[in-house]
């Protein structure tokens, strides 16, 4: 398990970043699955990814649109028993932060030593508005949440793991205690958090949807067809609510 992690990481995600092959945003709502969902039961969890204020547009590191997509995922929880809300948590000095090196520029790549890191503008600074949830986000439904990346040296995107691939979260671990088998995700942003959180998902045993209308990509070079690709090869179901 550990090893198809690596190995994902390093061939599908990482070195592909930015070999941008061309593909355009629309790609995104390809082959859907067109199968009946009947969600809320008790094996069924949706996971509600890192929605708040920085990721959405006026934020340090805005997604286009990246609230438009509030008022679907309130209903959505709705259709839900379980419902886990992520919030990228960092401190204030996070070493993925532009603002902790003289020389390196925002989403420029760095080599940490698990392995290759993108540079971010600082954001979700543990404390700050632009941490918070979006004003609009119900968070009452929620069971749980998971905060991720508060170790300086280690990022998060995975609500699974953090980026060195070994330290857990604590969520599949909750959501196997409470005999889940199906995860639904939504959130910001497809192709980071999004993303790595459905492939640890699917490596988990889960049987995994990423709900496509109710999430929306940073878009680097090359990311979009990254995410695409390893929801096929891991049988990542793409699903609208
Ligand atoms: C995310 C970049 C850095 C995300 C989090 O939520 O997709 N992206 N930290
Ligand atoms: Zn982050």
């Amino acid at each position: 398990m550990l090893l198809n992690r690596r190995n994902f990481i390093k061939t599908t995600l990482a070195t592909s970043i930015f070999s941008y092959t061309g593909n355009i945003v629309s790609s995104v709502n390809a082959n859907e699955n067109k199968l009946p969902l009947n969600t809320g039961m008790e094996n069924d969890a949706l996971l509600v990814i890192d929605i708040q204020n920085d990721f959405c547009p006026g934020g340090s590191l805005g997604v286009k649109d990246g609230d438009k997509i509030i008022k679907n995922i309130n209903s959505i929880q709705e259709k839900f028993n379980n419902v886990f809300l992520t919030q990228d948590w960092h401190p204030k000095n996070h070493s993925s932060f532009v603002t902790e090196y003289k020389d390196k520029e925002v989403f420029s790549s760095i080599k940490m030593p698990y392995g290759n890191q993108t540079i971010w503008p600082a954001h979700c600074v543990q404390g700050t508005k632009g941490a918070e949830f979006h004003k609009d986000l119900n968070t009452l439904k929620a069971n749980t949440i998971i905060r991720k990346g508060f170790r300086r040296e280690i990022d998060s995107y995975s609500a699974f793991w953090e980026n060195d691939r070994v330290t857990a979260t604590g969520l599949e671990g909750t959501l196997k205690a409470l005999g889940v088998n199906r995860v639904f995700i939504c959130g910001l942003a497809l192709d980071f958090c999004v993303a790595y959180s459905a492939v640890d998902s699917s490596i988990a045993g889960f049987d995994t949807f990423v709900i496509m209308n109710a999430t929306k990509p940073v878009d680097l070079p090359g990311s979009i067809d990254s995410t695409l690709e390893s929801f096929n090869k891991f049988n990542i179901n793409k699903v609208n609510m």
